[in-house]
């Protein structure tokens, strides 16, 4: 007999719509900005990282740009081999700097690119060996903490860690405690972890970042509720949606929100949510920090700060810990 697949028919264990479905039935709604990342997304994504009011990208590669061969220096204490492991590697556009550099200084390494999404893994695998043939690599295609346990079981060797870009912003303050405590319990005395952080600046220039005049950013929230409709069966009208971003310089919390703009109903497979008009639902954090949060940071999760780069407006830090 055939099975009659209607509109609605999504499978039961998507992660996703357990997720979605938990997140807009609570009280105060909330969506994943994890699930911001599919292919449009992730084109989004890179328009962002192009816009004159998003400085991040543009401050981290300056420090990868001109610092790397100072943070090589510190990678290769002992010149001894090491897995270089990148969480959330991308296309490894700043990365390349550092590579570089490790290559040049003849440095016995093998670079271990972890990503959650396929085919930036194969783009990886493609292309950096066209450009750098003497890297030694394996992309691991994962969950950054199983693909840890897998780099763990390919070597023994010391592990220097990086988590560039200000990943770390885009989870609470406890979540990033929690995480970096989950990291430095997958590592061992001396290794490293080269993390970066967005510091905390004009609460202008920051909004700015995030609520900007083209509306990048906005399409890039709206496209979750486009997200949902195709792959979870949903019906959001996303005209009827508008994105806010607010940044708290007390906190250093920069949020964003979808907000209904009348009282509506919206399906998902077989479930209704309601909204009520103005009602938000919480989207993202992209969380800012000072010096001594990040020194706090690394202390109560079981590293030492070693150094600090920045760039040369000081927007942006990436972070040396050494685990204790
Ligand atoms: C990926 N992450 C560090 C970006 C950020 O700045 O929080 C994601 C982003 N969201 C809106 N603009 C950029």
């Amino acid at each position: 007999m055939d099975t009659i697949i209607t509109k609605r028919s999504i499978p039961a264990s998507s992660a996703f719509l357990t997720d979605v479905l938990k997140g807009l039935q609570q009280e105060e709604k909330f969506l994943s900005s994890k699930y911001f990342y599919d292919e449009k997304g992730d084109r989004i994504f890179q328009q962002i990282m192009e816009m004159d009011e998003y400085y991040l990208t543009n401050a981290e590669m300056e420090i990868l740009q001109q610092q790397s061969p100072k943070l090589a220096d510190l990678i290769a204490v002992d010149k001894q081999p090491f897995d270089l492991i990148e969480l959330g590697a991308g296309d490894a556009t700043k990365s390349i700097h550092l590579l570089k550099v490790l290559l040049k200084q003849q440095l016995d390494f093998t670079y271990l690119p972890i990503d959650i999404s396929e085919h930036v893994i194969d783009d990886l695998e493609e292309n950096l060996p066209k450009q750098l043939p003497e890297l030694k690599m394996k992309g691991l295609n994962g969950d950054y903490f199983k693909m840890l346990q897998r780099a763990k079981e390919l070597s023994n060797r010391r592990k220097v860690v990086l988590f560039m870009g200000a990943n770390i912003g885009n989870m609470s303050l406890d979540d990033a405690k929690a995480f970096c405590q989950s990291l430095r319990n997958e590592l061992s005395p001396n290794d490293l972890l080269i993390i970066g952080f967005d510091l905390k600046k004009n609460p202008r220039q920051i909004l700015a970042a995030y609520n900007d005049a083209a509306g990048i950013t906005r399409s890039f929230n709206l496209n979750l509720l486009h997200r949902i409709n195709r792959e979870l069966a949903g019906d959001f009208d996303v005209d009827a949606f508008d994105h806010y971003a607010f940044y708290d310089p007390e906190s250093g919390a920069c949020k964003s929100y979808l907000i209904s703009l009348s009282e509506q109903q919206v399906n998902i497979g077989d479930e209704t949510i309601q909204f009520k008009k103005n009602e938000p639902i919480y989207m993202e954090i992209s969380q800012k920090y000072d010096l001594e949060d990040i020194n706090q940071l690394a202390k109560n999760t079981g590293f030492t700060p070693v150094h600090r780069f920045f760039d040369h407006q000081e927007y942006f830090v990436d972070a040396v810990w050494r685990v204790d």
